[in-house]
């Protein structure tokens, strides 16, 4: 499964490290993982949109690194603003028309690193199609919220979340496991997280089943409507990793086996709608 793209570029200095990743933070680019050990240090930035485009026919870009953006005045103002405070020998161009109806500038923030900034003409064309959430859970704090009746299903589920939460760039320290007694008390601790104003999401886990579980719709309906209001009147996403199934063994297909984990399904959800509400939360500010 493809999951992400990256370039990598390798800085001639440790002055010039800094000072292209100091020019990424200023234009508001979200830092990714990065790492540092014995053999160097990385810093990422990330993109909602990554794209390796092969070209047949004569090349007519400036770089080999494109960034579209949905402002460019606004970009070139903070470029360029940049460039006085921090560079004695960076350049940049004016902004130009190209021959693919947009308009576009470059910029050397360092020598040698040379960066096209360019948006679509048409507003509407350079304009995302839709709002979405992103799947990096940097500077996220979720809670857990796992039931412990069926807990050889449920313990694989909250190790799906962990994994998913984890592995998008959340902090173990930012992620609470609360532990109830079965799916029936899931809505009331979820309420109380929620509530607490700690977490950014809950995630909530659990297995019904229904050979085991007497009156199991009346269960089941109230579990969801308990998780479903709680998320309606505290404003905090709530992510649904309760399973019902007939039988374990269905279950167990669910929570790693055949079908997925829905644990992770239900993480990586969370993260989504996180980033999801801060963009829609943005755009308002914004307009
Ligand atoms: C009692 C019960 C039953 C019969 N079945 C389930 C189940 O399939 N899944 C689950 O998470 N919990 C079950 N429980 C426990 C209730 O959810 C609850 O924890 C207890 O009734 C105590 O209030």
């Amino acid at each position: 499964m493809i999951k992400a793209i990256t370039v990598v570029r390798q800085s001639s200095t440790p002055d010039e490290y800094e000072k292209l990743a100091s020019f990424f933070s200023a234009l508001g680019f979200e830092k990714g993982k990065g790492w540092e050990n014995a053999q160097g240090r990385g810093s990422s930035f990330l993109a909602p949109l990554g794209n390796l485009e092969f070209v047949d026919g004569q090349l007519s870009v400036p770089t080999d690194i494109l960034i579209e953006v949905t402002s460019l005045d606004s970009v070139r103002e903070v470029a360029q603003k940049w460039l006085s405070q921090n560079s004695l020998n960076g350049r940049i161009s004016e902004t130009t028309e190209t021959y693919w109806k947009s308009r576009l500038f470059t910029i050397e923030p360092v020598p040698g690193v040379s960066l096209a900034f360019w948006e679509w003409l048409d507003p509407l064309q350079g304009k995302p199609a839709a709002l979405e959430g992103d799947l990096s859970a940097q500077g996220m704090r979720f809670a857990i919220i796992a039931a412990r009746w069926n807990a050889v299903i449920t313990d694989r589920l909250l190790q799906g979340s962990l994994d998913a939460l984890l592995r998008s760039g959340a902090k173990k320290d930012d992620v609470a496991i609360i532990r109830v007694p079965g799916a029936w008390e899931i809505p009331s601790a979820a309420r109380k997280a929620a509530e607490s104003g700690k977490f950014n999401a809950i995630i909530t886990l659990g297995v019904l089943l229904r050979g085991e579980t007497a009156h199991y719709e009346a269960i089941y309906n109230e579990v969801t409507r308990g998780i479903g209001q709680s998320q309606q009147e505290t404003g905090v996403p709530h992510t649904f990793g309760v399973l019902t199934c007939e039988t374990l063994e269905q279950a167990l297909d669910r929570a790693g086996l055949k079908m997925g984990n829905k644990g992770f399904e239900a993480a990586a959800a969370a993260i989504e709608m996180v980033s999801l509400h801060r963009k829609i939360e943005a755009e308002a500010v914004a307009k």
